[in-house]
């Protein structure tokens, strides 16, 4: 680990959809800096008739269409190819689908510390269940819900990846600061002006008063965490990242039912 760039094959029958983490915000700088990599294969370009088939009817019927094997096998032939002879790391065979093991932020920073990894983005109903048994070495989802193709969650996916990168971000660490890298949720944020619709900005963070501004966002996030996510913070308790300032303060507040 460490010695490697992290690259990212997308193989998509809609490369354009790409320029949504490369032409734009914090991916588009970060690819710009050389910090990663993208390259998109289109399976469109490895089918063998003059209508360049990617999709036929399912067998046993049925509504929609399955992507043909025989493309996306080629496809993952030739990205393997251009890997080794680029000389970036051997990478997991990987596709996107609702039955697949939930992607994290932990498995985000697990990503990018690695060589990549060859997303396949499938379209249609499926893609042909002999191709993801020959072939994918693993399926991921970002959620219990179905989309239209595997773009959006690879690209999802990616970025998340990307934003875990050394330099990828401004802020040094600010990565590590956000709120699943603690384990809890983030605190409020307010900016200019100090009086909008009404409300104020929190006294405390115009106070000046560093060591309580650090203890006000901390009790925030907290507080959210506990009305929000009651789950992320008994995990945090039970991996011992609550102290006993944090378990005091807990202790105070009362739960609306
Ligand atoms: C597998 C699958 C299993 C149960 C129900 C739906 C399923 N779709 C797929 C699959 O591989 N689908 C391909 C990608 C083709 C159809 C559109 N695809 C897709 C991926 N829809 N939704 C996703 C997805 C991916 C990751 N996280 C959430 C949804």
């Amino acid at each position: 680990m460490g010695d490697h760039v992290l690259r990212f094959d997308l193989i998509t029958l809609f490369p354009d959809m790409a320029d949504a983490i490369t032409r734009h915000g914090i991916t588009a700088r970060a690819l710009q800096r050389g910090l990663w990599q993208l390259r998109c294969w289109n399976p469109r370009d490895f089918t063998r008739d003059a209508w360049k088939t990617v999709d036929d009817r399912p067998y046993g019927g049925g509504p929609g269409m399955v992507m043909l094997a025989q493309p996306l096998s080629e496809t993952i032939a030739a990205v393997r190819a251009d890997r080794l002879g680029a000389g970036v790391g051997a990478a997991p065979v990987i596709a996107l689908s609702p039955q697949g093991k939930r992607f994290t932020d932990a498995r985000a920073r697990e990503l990018a510390s690695s060589s990549g990894a060859i997303l396949i983005a499938g379209r249609y109903e499926a893609i042909d269940q002999r191709l993801l048994d020959r072939h994918v070495d693993d399926e991921w989802s970002i959620g219990d819900f179905v989309v239209s193709g595997g773009e959006l969650p690879a690209m999802m996916m990616m970025d998340a990846a990307v934003r875990h990168l050394p330099g990828a971000l401004n802020d040094s660490n600010s990565a590590e600061q956000e709120s699943f890298a603690a384990g809890i949720l983030d605190c409020p944020h307010y900016t200019r002006p100090e009086l909008f619709d009404g409300l104020s900005v929190p006294e405390v963070l115009l106070s000046g008063h560093h060591e309580r501004i650090s203890r006000w966002r901390r009790e925030q996030a907290l507080l959210a965490t506990l009305r929000k996510r009651p789950d992320l913070l008994e995990a945090a308790r039970r991996d011992g990242r609550l102290s006993a300032a944090d378990e005091a303060f807990i202790s105070g507040q009362v739960l609306p039912h």
